[in-house]
């Protein structure tokens, strides 16, 4: 084994990878390098803490290195590397359904694996259509999203997202897909603690869609139930409540996103929870392993997998699925992060900690160039005005001046904050949180 000091050296030619949405030259020019994590912290290569406001990338809802996580992880590996999910199984990937199942509200009792959120939302339009399709409705066929939706990076996804740079580089998408209109507005919702009061009746805006389509060509709507990567929109209240209403009048599936909002990070199991709302089909990926293993999925009604278990017993019902599927490394990262949640109370911690988070986020409210502060669940999101002629300038800057001054993870879209810290953090760190961020906004005003 590699010791810890060689693991971590510093490499010296960043040529090679090709990174993913970041600016390529700015950060090999500048490297923000992690090569340890333990909790709420990462650490640099040279051991310099920087604290956690983004559980990673919305994913390490349980903090870093956890070790019942990591000894789950090693034991599956030296017990059981690789078995196929086609036409094989073994155990850990019925038991993890079976929890997710039981944890899913209402009948949303069946699971299919994927590896990401991407191919989770993919999977799911994908069951939509080929649902109607078995039931003799092949004509519904269109896919419903949002703008400034965020459905992964797929062409099922990009084409039902509604994040402009994310979908015009990429040629004519999907065919047959629309989109509800986004759910934000400034004037109206500003500074909001929570779900606004102001945007219910934008879920309305599906009516004329579906009288433009008509419903016998619709299949499925999507939406996160609280937009994330756009910058965290809570659902205004009564808006998914809408939705739902409208979508069982016309029989079109209702997809919830909650690659996000899953796994405590509205301070419930789903937030379909949360809003006492139950769609179709849940989307999930991140949170489910606390970032540790790739793994997604989709959880499905009872009656969607029921209309596919038909015509003769050897005969395959969806094709559909990925190598990787239900891999064991994932399923035993699974079941060992749901333990801790469990075991630690952390869904409940984040919904006792609600008030606090957010009373925390809005004393940012007055620094300079704040136009917007948004809080639900343990997430947040800060709007500074960008500079002008430049968008994004400002946003990158506080990226490169919280990591290498301020010793802070955030993630920015665009000029916004979006906080999402680990689900174990403390009081404190919430203070500290708010400080670093706020020491930030003064250094790029
Ligand atoms: N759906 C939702 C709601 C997401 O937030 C995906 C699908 C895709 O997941 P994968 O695993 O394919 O990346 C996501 C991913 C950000 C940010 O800064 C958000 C995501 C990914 C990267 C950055 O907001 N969400």
């Amino acid at each position: 084994m590699l010791d810890a000091a060689v693991r971590a050296e510093v490499p010296n030619d960043l040529e090679a990878f090709w990174m993913p949405f970041t600016p390529n030259r700015a950060f090999k020019k500048r490297p923000r390098l992690i090569s340890r994590a333990k909790d709420m912290h990462y650490y640099t290569p040279e051991g310099r803490a920087i604290l956690d406001a983004a559980a990673g990338l919305w994913c390490c809802n349980a903090g870093h290195n956890r070790a019942p996580i990591v000894a789950a992880i090693q034991r599956q590996a030296g017990e059981l590397d690789f078995s196929p999910t086609f036409q094989f199984g073994h155990p850990l990937v019925f038991q993890l359904a079976s929890r997710l199942a039981a944890m899913a509200p209402g009948d949303l009792d069946h699971v299919f694996f994927a590896n990401s959120g991407s191919e989770a939302a993919d999977t799911a339009l994908k069951i939509a259509i080929a649902y109607h399709n078995v039931r003799g409705q092949g004509s519904r066929q269109r896919l419903i999203g949002r703008e400034r939706g965020y459905h992964g990076v797929g062409f099922g996804g990009i084409s039902v997202g509604g994040m402009v740079n994310n979908r015009k580089f990429f040629g004519s998408l999907l065919a047959g897909v629309d989109h509800l209109p986004a759910t934000y507005s400034r004037e109206h919702q500003a500074f909001t603690k929570g779900e606004p009061d102001w945007g219910g009746h934008l879920a309305d805006a599906l009516e004329p869609i579906v009288a433009l389509h008509d419903a016998s060509t619709i299949a499925a709507v999507i939406v996160e139930p609280m937009a994330g990567s756009t910058g965290v929109l809570p659902a205004p209240k009564g808006y998914l409540e809408k939705l739902r209403a409208i979508c069982d009048k016309y029989g079109i599936l209702l997809i919830f996103d909650e690659v996000i909002t899953g796994f405590g990070r509205l301070g419930a199991g789903f937030a379909a929870e949360r809003y006492g709302v139950i769609p179709d089909m849940i989307t999930f990926a991140k949170g489910v392993t606390s970032g540790t293993v790739p793994m997604g999925g989709v959880i499905a009604r009872k009656g969607i997998y029921d209309a596919f278990m038909q015509g003769p017993d050897h005969a395959i019902e969806l094709f559909h699925g990925y190598t990787y599927s239900g891999h064991p490394l994932a399923c035993a990262a699974a079941l060992a992060s749901l333990d801790v949640y469990r075991d630690e109370k952390l869904f409940e911690r984040a919904k006792a900690l609600e008030p606090k988070w957010c009373d925390a986020l809005m004393s940012l409210k007055g620094l300079p160039n704040v136009v917007d502060i948004r809080c639900v669940g343990l997430t947040g999101a800060i709007d500074m005005a960008p500079i002008a002629g430049s968008p994004g300038l400002r946003g990158y800057k506080a990226i490169e001046h919280s990591f290498h001054e301020a010793g802070i993870m955030v993630r920015m879209s665009g000029d916004t904050f979006e906080l999402t810290p680990p689900l174990i953090i403390s009081e404190n760190q919430i203070g500290e949180i708010v400080d670093k961020v706020g020491q930030t906004i003064k250094a790029v005003a």
